[in-house]
C-alpha cells in the first residue's frame, strides 16, 4: 500500500508510524469502497423495477448491515483511538528534553521563512516589532547580551542528523505552514501564537539525494525532460577544464549538448526538493516562491556551517543595530 500512496522518502525517527497509519486507514478505505460501491450493483439489479413492480412494505428483515456498521465503527474507532490519537499526542505532548535537542525559532512571513538560532548561550536574545527592518527580520536586538551570539538567516535551516529538533513557529503576518515532507512534519505558523514542533532526522540531506537518485541517459536526440527538473549530484569539467555544470546546479537543453561534445552519456542527477521548507497554506500571491531549505547534516558538517555563520556576526553588535 506504501508503495501505492508514493510516499516521499522517510527521513525521520516518527515518519514509519505516521506511514503506517496512512496505510492502515487507505486499507480501511479500500475495503469500504469495494464493499459499498459492490453493495451498490447488487441493489440497482436486484431491486430493479422489472422484478419488483410493487414496494415490500415489510423491508429487510436481517440485521446483516447492522452488524456490517456496527463492524466499521468499531474499526474506526480503533484506528482513531488505538493509533491515531496515542501519535498524535506524542507528537504535542512528549517533546525531548531541551538540552538534547536543537532548538530552532522559525518566524514566518510573505514570503520567506526566518531561522533564529540561540547561539552558545542557548538562549534567545530579545526581538521587537520594532526593530525590524529589511536587514533584521526578526528585529533581533543585538544590545541584549543574550542576542550576541544568536545566528539569524533566511530561508536556510541547517540541524545535526540523529539529534531532536525542536522548532519554535510562529507567523509574522498571515497564517502559513511550516511543512517537510521527509521529515514528516507540518504545522500551521499562526500570527500572535508560538507553537513548537519537533523531530528527529535520522538521514543527511545528502543521504536522502543518494537514495533518491536517478541515472538519465543523454541522447542527442532528446533526453527524458524529467532530468531538466533535477539537479546534478557532482561536478562537470569539460577537457578544457571549463565547468559545464556545478554539483547542485540544474540541467539545461545546453548542458547537455555540452556534456555530449565531452563525450558523457550518462549522469546521475536527483530532485531537488529533498528537504525543502515548503509553505503549505496559500498565503498569499507570492506563497509559491516561499521556499526555505533545511539541510540536515553530520556533526561534523552542522558544526562547521555554524561556526561559518558565527565567524560573519557582527563584531560591534551597537552599530550593527544602527
Ligand atoms: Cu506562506
Amino acid at each position: 500500500m506504501k508503495e501505492l500512496l508514493h510516499l516521499p522518502l522517510d527521513g525521520s525517527a516518527h515518519g514509519l508510524a505516521i506511514d503506517n497509519m496512512l496505510a492502515a486507514i487507505h486499507w480501511l478505505m479500500l475495503i469500504l469502497f469495494l464493499g459499498w460501491g459492490a453493495f451498490f450493483i447488487y441493489t440497482l439489479i436486484r431491486f430493479r423495477k422489472k422484478k419488483n413492480p410493487v414496494a415490500n412494505y415489510a423491508g429487510v428483515k436481517s440485521h446483516l448491515s447492522s452488524y456490517l456498521e456496527i463492524a466499521v465503527a468499531v474499526f474506526e474507532a480503533v484506528l482513531l483511538i488505538g493509533f491515531a490519537v496515542p501519535l498524535w499526542a506524542k507528537r504535542v505532548n512528549e517533546f525531548p528534553a531541551e538540552k538534547d535537542a536543537t532548538i530552532v525559532r522559525v518566524v514566518a512571513e510573505q514570503y520567506s521563512w526566518n531561522i533564529h538560532y540561540p547561539g552558545a548561550d542557548g538562549i534567545f536574545g530579545r526581538t521587537s516589532i520594532s526593530l525590524i527592518t529589511d536587514d533584521n527580520p526578526l528585529g533581533l536586538d543585538r544590545t541584549d547580551p543574550n542576542a550576541k551570539d544568536d545566528i539569524a538567516t533566511v530561508n536556510q535551516m541547517h540541524v545535526p542528523v540523529n539529534k531532536p529538533v525542536i522548532v519554535r513557529l510562529s507567523s509574522k503576518d498571515v497564517i502559513h505552514s511550516f511543512g517537510v515532507p521527509t521529515m514528516r512534519v507540518k504545522q500551521d505558523a499562526i500570527p500572535g501564537q508560538v507553537i513548537p514542533l519537533w523531530f528527529t532526522p535520522t538521514l543527511t540531506t545528502d543521504q536522502l539525494v543518494a537514495e533518491m537518485a536517478e541515472q538519465f541517459q543523454l541522447k542527442p536526440e532528446g533526453t527524458s525532460p524529467k532530468l531538466f527538473e533535477y539537479i546534478a549530484l557532482k561536478d562537470f569539467i569539460a577537457k578544457d577544464s571549463t565547468v559545464v555544470l556545478k554539483k547542485g546546479d540544474v540541467f539545461s537543453q545546453d548542458v547537455v549538448k555540452s556534456l555530449l561534445d565531452a563525450g558523457v552519456t550518462q549522469v546521475l542527477a536527483a530532485p531537488n526538493v529533498t528537504t525543502e521548507i515548503a509553505c503549505a497554506q496559500l498565503c498569499g500571491l507570492g506563497h509559491y516562491r516561499m521556499r526555505g531549505y533545511l539541510s540536515v547534516d553530520t556533526k561534523e558538517a552542522y558544526d562547521a556551517w555554524m561556526a561559518d555563520q558565527v565567524s560573519q556576526l557582527p563584531q560591534d553588535p551597537v552599530a550593527a543595530v544602527k
